[in-house]
């Protein structure tokens, strides 16, 4: 034993119950990719046993790293090495490889398998048996080879496989808010991994362990700057360090996209316009792309925030979003690269409504973008709210390709100090029913283009992820990662099952470890919209930041900044009417949806303040008045984050000792937090409802006008950008 712990006996007897506990200190790094040791040991022998032989000849880089990782997976859970063969030893090999890099194999691709998918099959080679992974394409090798492993992650058998999987999406993306200048926008875990100043020269372990993390869960393309975007990133200076990240992705299977300002002509060009019908300009972008293509022949397109919180964009010139995209979709068409343009949109004139703004926008522009287009819808119609009803667009539009945006990084949902697994949000958005093509014509379905087989697909993800050692920030955080990419290779898998997956690949598959915490994740979400906006209610966060409670914010620098613009809570009641007697934004949705949400008695609880102004006394589903129910979900929202706490001090040992104290501590500071909001929320309402907190429930620390006073300086995620007043 060495000498400093018998001189410190908490330090021996941590190690000790290390050792018993067969757990390691942990810092996160690793992500669901730690490929522990299989812990059950008969299991372990049967995996040795048909894991003693490979055929599995590499010679491009996506084979090669699909190897790599194939025997790093297998020497971190089993401790073997299977001895590489040229002829299959039966029972006892693993063959992988395309058609091609195998020379020929005697089995036939199903259609749906595509140029992602791959196969996962037991199967008899002149009359041998081996397991196969196969694909028609070295990176769906690269996928079957990482859906191989997880099987082995999460315990489950390889014998008698028979998997075949492919995406439903075709664009899968994460979208990072990193400025140049490695701060992050509503990054809340460290500042942005690319390091642009050591680029293109110095390539960080970092970018290769990313792409990794990445093609485990068929995320295949990645925008690497901020929507807010810098025309810098366009000079010949930073494609050369985009190129540098571009040659890491591409062995994964992940293309780089840049964000673009649509300026960018007049700023970089010295142009004097930046009009997209002006052929100047279209001249540019065209000599643009070729430069781009130049330094990166597979790069995957544009990003493009444009006519939004102060960007520039085609309406800067009288023109249309249509014809800004188009032009783009132009200059990058003959290199096979998209134009992804976000619907997004809220210009300089107040609408009466800006939940309104994006469809009226857009739906006009049904049919008008070119065949390379696809329009960034963000879930719900206002901005990444904790809930939001499905945006509008979806389904509104079936001639134009719709990607769905949704928010990894938690900017309003407790940052990275708030447990929330968003999962259930995602799922709760994909599969409500539009009725667009009558039921059951989910959003789900809209994005996957079953509706219009003709169009482009994709989803996107504002990135979470940041240099803090375990990427972002909270343990928990890196689930929304992995969830995202299994959602946007099937938007219809469940959130249950990929909580599951993740918590016995990222931690332990002791089943006394997954139910209860799997439980915890899956209630999460719904906790945080308790505590934070129960019952529809929207924006009312700290201003600016979007750091905690701020429903009494009402000087903005526009109406539409304000809290009291969302919630117009009065003496009478509370809620925005988006009924034909209010706004009127129902009519942006379906018949039947409007039907259903906008009659007060038929509207769910979630969704009622989104859609209703009702009065403090209005009897709810439980019986209780509007007022005591929202009373009754803030108690119960911050309750439950309490009880998640203690359910997790349950479970020491478990798990490695240093993620298990940085998770009870935060979820310590969740709770801290969760009642801040609750309190401030509660006393500010009731200055309005001027009726009583329940008998029994603990009354708030201070008064409300401790809550606005609450000062907050230096809070994560302002960006190098400075317009952040919404
Ligand atoms: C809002 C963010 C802002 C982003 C904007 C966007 O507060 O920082 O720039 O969305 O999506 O949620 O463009």
């Amino acid at each position: 034993m060495p000498k400093y712990l018998l001189k410190y006996p908490c330090l021996c007897l941590m190690a000790l119950f290390m050792v018993m506990n067969k757990v390691q200190a942990d810092n996160g790094y690793k992500l669901w990719l730690e490929y522990h040791k299989v812990s059950n040991r008969q299991l372990a022998g049967v995996y040795r046993q048909q894991l003693q032989y490979m055929v599995f000849p590499a010679s491009s880089n996506p084979l090669k790293a699909a190897k790599a990782e194939f025997l790093m997976g297998l020497d971190g859970m089993l401790s073997v090495k299977p001895t590489e063969v040229t002829n299959i030893v039966s029972g006892q090999t693993i063959v992988v490889g395309t058609p091609k890099s195998l020379n020929a194999l005697p089995i036939s691709f199903p259609d749906s398998i595509g140029n992602e998918g791959y196969l996962i099959k037991t199967i008899f080679i002149n009359k041998k048996q081996c397991t196969l992974i196969t694909a028609n394409t070295d990176v769906g090798v690269l996928y079957g080879v990482f859906n191989f492993l997880k099987l082995i992650q999460t315990n489950q058998t390889i014998s008698k496989l028979s998997v075949a999987d492919h995406p439903r999406l075709m664009y899968r993306v994460l979208d990072h808010w990193d400025n140049l200048n490695r701060t992050v926008e509503r990054g809340y875990a460290g500042s942005s991994i690319w390091n642009w100043h050591k680029l293109p020269d110095i390539v960080d372990q970092r970018y290769i362990d990313y792409a990794r993390a990445n093609a485990s869960v068929g995320i295949n393309g990645a925008v690497v700057n901020n929507v807010n975007a810098d025309a810098l990133v366009l000079s010949p200076q930073y494609l050369l360090k985009v190129q540098a990240l571009a040659n890491v992705f591409r062995t994964y299977g992940i293309r780089i996209y840049l964000s673009i300002k649509f300026s960018s002509p007049v700023e970089l060009g010295g142009l004097k316009t930046a009009d997209p019908l002006e052929p100047e300009v279209k001249k540019w972008w065209a000599g643009k792309a070729d430069e781009i293509y130049n330094y990166i022949p597979d790069f995957g397109g544009f990003l493009v925030k444009a006519n939004s919180e102060g960007q520039p964009g085609p309406q800067s010139y009288g023109r249309t979003h249509a014809d800004g995209a188009n032009m783009l979709a132009d200059a990058l068409a003959p290199h096979h690269g998209i134009v992804m343009w976000r619907a997004f949109v809220y210009d300089n004139k107040v609408p009466d409504d800006r939940f309104k703004q994006a469809y009226n926008e857009f739906k006009p522009f049904d049919g008008k973008f070119k065949d390379n287009v696809i329009v960034q819808v963000k879930n719900g119609p206002i901005d990444f709210q904790p809930r939001e009803p499905f945006h509008p667009l979806f389904g509104a539009m079936p001639n134009t390709p719709l990607m769905m945006e949704f928010q990894l990084t938690q900017e309003y949902l407790g940052f990275s100090t708030h447990l929330v697994y968003e999962a259930p949000l995602f799922a709760e958005c994909l599969q409500a029913d539009s009725y667009r093509y009558g039921k059951g014509s989910t959003v789900s379905r809209v994005i996957k283009g079953d509706f219009n087989k003709k169009l482009i697909t994709g989803m996107a993800g504002v990135a979470n992820i940041g240099a803090d050692l375990n990427w972002c920030g909270h343990p928990f955080a890196q689930a929304n990662w992995y969830a995202f990419g299994r959602m946007a290779w099937n938007p219809d898998q469940s959130p249950a099952e990929i909580a599951a997956d993740w918590l016995g690949m990222t931690f332990t598959n002791d089943e006394s470890f997954v139910s209860p915490v799997k439980k915890i994740m899956l209630q999460s979400r719904e906790n945080t919209v308790n505590y934070m906006t129960p019952l529809g209610l929207h924006h009312i966060m700290g201003v600016s930041t979007h750091y905690g409670p701020g429903p009494w914010v009402d000087n903005a620098g526009r109406p539409d900044w304000n809290a009291t613009y969302y919630h117009r809570a009065d003496s009478a009641g509370i809620g925005f009417d988006r009924t034909a007697a209010g706004s009127n934004a129902l009519s942006q949705y379906a018949p039947e949806v409007k039907a259903d949400w906008g009659n007060m008695k038929s509207c769910p609880d979630e969704y009622l303040l989104w859609f209703h102004h009702l009065s403090w006394g209005y009897k709810m589903r439980s019986g209780r008045t509007l007022w005591d129910e929202l009373v009754w979900r803030y108690y119960t929202g911050a309750e439950s984050v309490k009880q998640m706490g203690l359910t997790w001090n349950k479970l020491q040992g478990k798990i490695d000792p240093e993620r298990f104290a940085e998770v009870k501590q935060l979820m310590q500071l969740q709770f801290k937090e969760a009642v801040t909001w609750r309190d401030a929320c509660v006393l500010y309402f009731q200055s309005f409802s001027r009726m009583p907190i329940a008998a029994g429930s603990p009354k708030p620390e201070h008064l409300l006008d401790y809550y606005k006073k609450l000062k907050f300086y230096y809070v994560p995620g302002i960006g190098g950008n400075n317009y952040m007043t919404n």
